[in-house]
């Protein structure tokens, strides 16, 4: 036996807000920590953290050892906006150890989930309530809320995964989800 083992424990989950209770830590990220290379119009993003830098998302975590064996259990809550015509999104991130995947599980509100591969490999699946998507091992992840109102959704990761987000700050997303008269446009 290698992972520590742990007492059965049970969380709540309210499937409208994405509160889940008891967690263990909560991750908010403004859009001031989100400079570099995230949203393409940057004189649209200086203008929207000088005038009160919106909350973008936030995470709401239950946190147990990061060991192999292990699941984690999380919230996301990514509010709706826009920086310039981009709407508001997560940094995306690839897990550290990359033989890792993950399942999100749509809980109120509708987005996308972009992936992608370091090998050019590109995907981009809808998602709202009762949405159950497959983050395949090497699948570099980011949601995108394209509605007028928070989107929530719940996830599992292994516990060992990590998360590295310098190679997506660095490099940027595969695809853009842009908002357009006719609706979100993939670019
Ligand atoms: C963790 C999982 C999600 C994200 C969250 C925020 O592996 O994929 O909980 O952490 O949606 O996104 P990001 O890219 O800022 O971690
Ligand atoms: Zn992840």
């Amino acid at each position: 036996m290698t992972a520590t083992a742990l007492d059965p424990f049970s969380l709540m989950l309210d499937f409208r807000s994405g509160a889940l209770s008891p967690h263990t830590s909560r991750t908010e990220r403004h859009l001031s920590d989100m400079k570099g290379s995230y949203y393409a119009d940057e004189a649209a993003l200086g203008q929207l953290v000088q005038s009160g830098d919106p909350l973008v998302y936030e995470v709401l975590q239950y946190d147990v050892p990061e060991e192999v064996g292990q699941l984690i259990c999380c919230t996301t809550v990514l509010h709706p906006g826009t920086v310039g015509d981009e709407y508001f999104m997560t940094k995306g991130h690839f897990h550290s150890v990359r033989d890792t995947g993950e399942v999100y599980l749509g809980l109120s509100g509708h987005g996308y989930l972009l992936l992608m591969t370091e090998e050019g490999g590109r995907s981009a699946s809808p998602m709202g309530p009762g949405t159950v998507a497959y983050v395949p091992p090497y699948w570099a992840h980011r949601t995108v809320n394209t509605g007028d109102e928070p989107f929530v959704f719940f996830a599992v990761y292994p516990g060992q995964a990590g998360h590295d987000y310098g190679t997506i700050e660095e490099s940027g997303f595969a695809q853009r989800v842009l908002r357009t008269p006719e609706g979100p446009v993939l670019r």
